[in-house]
């Protein structure tokens, strides 16, 4: 694993309908994540958060919500990601809702021949304009980075797509709307949904996974979305969905990203500090990223 890990704050909240999110970074940051990782001996530089702008209604957004704005703040996000990336660091991002995806994979995407994404979350986050039940773009950042929807996205940082379908593994998804699963049928995006981690278990999953993408990928991403993990042990979500993973499925899972020492790049999104139970699902985020991080319990 990278020793040198830069931590970048995305207070974004606009790509979604729940004020709060926007805290995540802080409720993270306050769940102690700079002292977790120092006792790991990594180098860590907080970069603060970055500046997303207010929110403006605009005719040009066309249904999809706080399009401009939330274009803005990828923008700015991948600018950031990408000089982390270039500097040798490791990029660790701070939701934020996960419209923040667009920008951390368009800063990453351009210095890998071919990028890998696990995406860990409750939803498939493939809508475009078109499917999407909401028009919120926390729906949408997976399509977008496969080129699908809005130029104002899809083209951030230049160029177009920034993955390729088959580099992607979705993990825990239980509520795809009917778009996304055509979407994932047409371009045969690796699903592991909730049936799937019943039946084979986390352990063959996570290995099935790691296998996979190392044949294929050089660089891979981590995207966790906390709503990926069971409200039980994560309710400080916007969109919580029942019968997820679990708190000890989900170390499971980092434990053995850190021991097969793939991951180059992550993001912990959809922290909300307003919905949670006493800092509980910032907390969670925090054990994961030591388990990501290589700690051990013996
Ligand atoms: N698929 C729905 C709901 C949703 C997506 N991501 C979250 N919720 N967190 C949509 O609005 O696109
Ligand atoms: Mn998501
Ligand atoms: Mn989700």
């Amino acid at each position: 694993m990278n020793r040198q890990i830069s931590l970048i704050g995305v207070p974004m909240d606009l790509g979604q309908n729940r004020r709060g999110v926007d805290m995540g970074p802080s409720a993270i940051r306050y769940a102690g994540v700079v002292e977790r990782l120092k006792k790991l001996n990594y180098a860590i530089e907080d970069l603060g958060d970055i500046e997303i702008p207010n929110p403006g209604k605009r005719p040009e957004d066309k249904g999809l919500k706080n399009l401009h704005e939330v274009s803005e703040g990828n923008i700015r996000l991948t600018e950031i990601v990408d000089e982390t990336v270039e500097k040798g660091h490791f990029p660790l991002v701070l939701g934020g809702d996960h419209s923040i995806a667009i920008g951390s994979l368009a800063g990453i995407a351009k210095h890998a021949e071919s990028l890998g994404v696990i995406w860990y979350d409750a939803h498939g986050d493939l809508n475009t304009g078109e499917t999407s039940p909401s028009g919120n773009i926390h729906g949408m950042p997976l399509a977008v980075s496969l080129g699908l929807g809005d130029e104002k996205l899809t083209q951030i940082g230049h160029y177009a797509p920034k993955i390729r379908p088959e580099n992607i593994v979705i993990v825990g998804a239980r509520s795809l709307d009917d778009g996304e699963k055509e979407l994932i049928k047409e371009k045969g995006i690796n699903v592991y949904t909730m049936h799937e981690v019943d039946r084979l278990g986390m352990t063959k999953v996570m290995n099935d996974t790691i296998q996979y993408l190392k044949d294929r990928t050089d660089h891979v991403h981590l995207s966790l979305d906390l709503d990926g993990l069971d409200p039980q042990d994560a309710p400080g979500v916007g969109t919580p969905v029942v019968g997820g993973l679990s708190f000890r499925e989900s170390h499971l899972a980092m434990e053995m990203l850190a021991e097969a020492d793939i991951i180059t790049s992550a993001e912990f999104v959809e922290v909300n500090p307003i919905l949670d139970e006493k800092n509980k699902t910032a907390s969670v985020a925090v054990d994961l990223m030591g388990s990501l991080f290589g700690e051990k319990l013996l």
